[in-house]
């Protein structure tokens, strides 16, 4: 086994996968930024490196650095958690050149997956569902358009070199069809350096479901069931859950099996996910394969038992794979939230800054993975997601009640976050009927917004008025303030002006 293994991030997967490699009894190595001296991953590690300035393209992207660091410190193998140089191929390359073990897939299945129309074409050829489309990218506009209109209206244009929901366009009628293709190539060349777009049928109503995939270097595949990601907002996931509220169980067995098998034709090794668009029948079509361990993987882990960093270390370390496919079972039910440090109520914008007062919360099935601690700064430089917060459930009910009362104990002060918006999330209909899908959350924010304040703002707005009659100082202080004055109490004041009109 490894005695010591680097870590290629930051924040809470860093802090994740150190707990395990702990518990293993593997020492560990950190490597941060000049923005992250005083970081929670750097506090935990047993050594750590500092690999550049705050900026991610100088520090946690740079290959070069991040070797130098696992040279120095005598790292054998080196996880690089999900973002920043989990799915760079070259990467992992490197990594091989530099003797160092990449707990990953192979690079090869790192460049397939990364590009859509080269794995669509190889999922098809292993009988992985698709959705309806053109079976690879198409340059004469009068093409797609006639393959447009044999698939039927709406269709989706999207980018072959794409992800991520970026260079897509919805198109509903043949007559804007022209101008939307010819967007979408611009968008495409712009963002991707890649012109290449392909035709897609729309899928109405989808939500967004995913099978993790485990695969050992001895030809063991097994998946260990769904994840339900249709709570999201411009791409970004908001709330995880498994299993999915709605998903048959003969196409729970169907999804697992042909993600086995798209797993299989790509050779993969490792922790991995595949993701599908679920329609409202049932039918369900490979949208891509992450090739890494995804944010959301601790659900997975509260209902099947098994810890994926570790499997994942094994699995790197020529290990089989310890329990089989009829060995694993779903107890239970989990779900996730992701703690962001950020203003719903401003545009979702990013609040970095001090963190003062943190009390997380705990107790029966509640787990909370975080890379923060009180005083601890957030940097503007990252992504704003400080935590996640994890419940488990004898079933989706109690999972879900016991969400609501963790959210009620969290503290989080000095900076803005979104646990008020998660509350809200977990008492809507939808939600609790689990009968949602991807425009769940843009639908109700549209709606919302149009709408009197809820009961939190109208509580944060009547403990405001009571401060300004108890004492005018604070309470001015507070409204005037830089960081509220185009913030959440002004609209709290113009949403009520609204409910006095009887709007
Ligand atoms: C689709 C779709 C509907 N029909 N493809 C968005 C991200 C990218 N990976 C694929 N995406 C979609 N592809 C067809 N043919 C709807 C989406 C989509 C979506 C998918 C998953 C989760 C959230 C989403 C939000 C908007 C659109």
């Amino acid at each position: 086994m490894f005695q010591k293994i680097l870590i290629a991030n930051r924040g809470e997967i860093a802090v994740r996968v150190m707990r395990t490699l702990r518990e293993m009894g593997i020492a560990t190595v950190a490597v941060f930024s000049e923005a992250d001296r005083e970081a929670l991953h750097v506090r935990m590690a047993d050594e750590a490196v500092c690999v550049g300035p705050a900026s991610s393209s100088e520090s946690y992207l740079r290959i070069d650095k991040i070797l130098e660091a696992a040279a120095l410190t005598g790292a054998e193998a080196i996880h690089p958690g999900y973002g920043f140089l989990s799915e760079n191929a070259e990467f992992a390359r490197a990594c091989k050149e530099a003797k160092i073990t990449f707990i990953g897939p192979s690079p090869e299945a790192i460049d397939v997956m990364g590009e859509k129309t080269r794995a669509r074409k190889l999922m098809a050829e292993a009988g992985v569902p698709l959705v309806p489309g053109t079976p690879s990218a198409v340059e004469d506009p009068k093409e797609a358009l006639k393959a447009a209109e044999e698939m039927g209206f709406p269709v989706l244009i999207k980018a072959a070199a794409g992800g991520g929901g970026k260079g897509m366009r919805r198109v509903d009628d043949p007559s804007e069809f022209q101008a939307a293709f010819e967007g979408a190539r611009r968008e495409a060349i712009s963002a991707f350096g890649n012109g290449d777009v392909y035709v897609e049928k729309f899928v109405l109503k989808p939500r967004h479901v995913e099978i993790q995939v485990m695969a050992d270097g001895h030809g063991n595949v097994v998946h260990l069931f769904e994840r339900d990601c249709s709570v999201q907002r411009r791409h970004q996931k908001i709330i995880e859950e498994t299993p999915c509220p709605v998903l048959a169980e003969e196409t729970r067995q169907a999804m697992g099996e042909v993600a086995v098998q798209a797993a299989r034709a790509v050779d993969y090794i490792g922790a991995g996910t595949v993701e599908f668009l679920l329609d409202q029948d049932q039918s369900f079509y490979f949208l891509e394969m992450n090739t890494r361990l995804q944010v959301e993987h601790p659900i997975t882990e509260m209902i099947t038992g098994v810890d994926l960093v570790r499997w994942q270390v094994k699995v790197a370390n020529g290990e089989p794979l310890a329990l089989r496919q009829e060995d694993l079972t779903i107890r239970g039910a989990a779900v996730e939230c992701r703690i962001y440090a950020e203003d719903p109520e401003n545009q979702f914008r990013p609040s970095p800054g001090k963190i003062e007062a943190l009390r997380p919360p705990s107790g029966p099935g509640v787990r909370e993975d975080g890379g923060v601690y009180a005083g601890a700064t957030v940097p503007v430089h990252y992504d704003p997601m400080i935590s996640k917060l994890i419940t488990w459930g004898e079933d989706r009910e109690q999972a879900v009640a016991r969400m609501r009362r963790a959210l009620q104990e969290y503290v989080i002060t000095g900076i803005t976050t979104n646990l008020a918006f998660h509350r809200e999330v977990l008492d809507h209909p939808d939600f609790v009927s689990g009968e949602y899908d991807t425009n769940f959350v843009p639908r109700w924010l549209k709606e919302r917004d149009q709408t009197g304040p809820t009961h939190q703002e109208l509580a944060e707005l009547a403990a405001v008025i009571y401060a300004y009659q108890r004492d005018q100082k604070p309470a001015t202080a507070q409204l005037t303030g830089p960081s509220t004055s185009t913030g959440s109490k002004w609209k709290h004041f113009g949403r009520l002006r609204e409910l006095g009109r009887g709007k």
